[in-house]
């Protein structure tokens, strides 16, 4: 983590719009997102959807025009949010939870925890009146291809992605570097005392103080490991 880019963003500040905020309570009140938080390095701000409804029973959504099974959210209070913040401050992005967007990966993580001021949209039902994602969504990203019903855990895996990144969230600051897919590998396997369990033995190279050589058999694990289970992070 070159040193220029140290603080430059900080705190990052994520607005995160859902109609199920008590989702999002328990991912963020926790270890690593909560001491990010305490630190001052991300402010992470939850908007509920309902309160910005006009309708007199507070509906956010509506049949689709056309016909077909499965509500659409309004495009009215999601509108009303989104701009009551664009006046407030300037938004890199204004990202949708959708399982049609682009698959997350850690290459946009890593983008996105450069940014300053982002906002999540988290979808429901059928999903949102296409006219927001023309004319505020700037992202949507899926978190993998299958449907969860809702955009709440997947903001969740996002911001958590992302929050870890921030420079200070980590006690040893190397080891967001050499995470999975930080370099396309998988992680080598890992092991900590005792040496030996039920005589299954920790790999000898790892006991033997010289770095070098364990610095290689990481590597070597590494590549296997990822040939073995996921081929496809090679041929990018
Ligand atoms: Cl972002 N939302 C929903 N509802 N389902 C998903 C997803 C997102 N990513 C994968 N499945």
């Amino acid at each position: 983590m070159g040193d220029f880019r140290m603080f430059v963003n900080l705190p990052v500040r994520i607005d995160i719009l859902t109609l199920l905020p008590e989702l999002l309570i328990g991912p963020f009140a926790a270890s690593i997102m909560q001491r990010a938080q305490d630190k001052g390095l991300v402010e992470i701000h939850m908007h509920n959807i309902r309160d910005y409804s006009t309708d007199k029973h507070k509906n956010v959504d509506d049949y689709q025009y056309g016909g077909g099974a499965g509500m659409v959210m309004s495009i009215e209070p999601i509108v009303t949010i989104i701009e009551k913040l664009q006046k407030q401050r300037t938004y890199d992005e204004v990202i949708y939870m959708t399982p049609d967007g682009t698959l997350l990966e850690q290459n946009t993580c890593n983008d996105l925890s450069l940014k300053k001021n982002l906002i999540i949209l988290c979808g429901h039902y059928k999903g949102i009146d296409e006219r927001i994602r023309e004319h505020f969504i700037t992202r949507e990203i899926s978190i993998g291809s299958y449907v969860l019903s809702g955009g709440e855990l997947a903001a969740a895996v996002l911001t958590d992605a992302i929050v870890r990144l921030l420079p200070g969230v980590l006690n040893d600051e190397t080891s967001a570097l050499t995470d999975s897919f930080q370099d396309k590998l998988l992680s080598p396997p890992v092991y900590t005392r005792p040496p030996e369990f039920r005589g299954w033995e920790v790999p000898k190279v790892l006991l033997s103080g010289n770095f070098p050589e364990i610095e290689k058999w990481r590597e070597k694990k590494a590549i296997e490991r990822t040939q073995e289970r996921r081929p496809d992070l090679f041929d990018e």
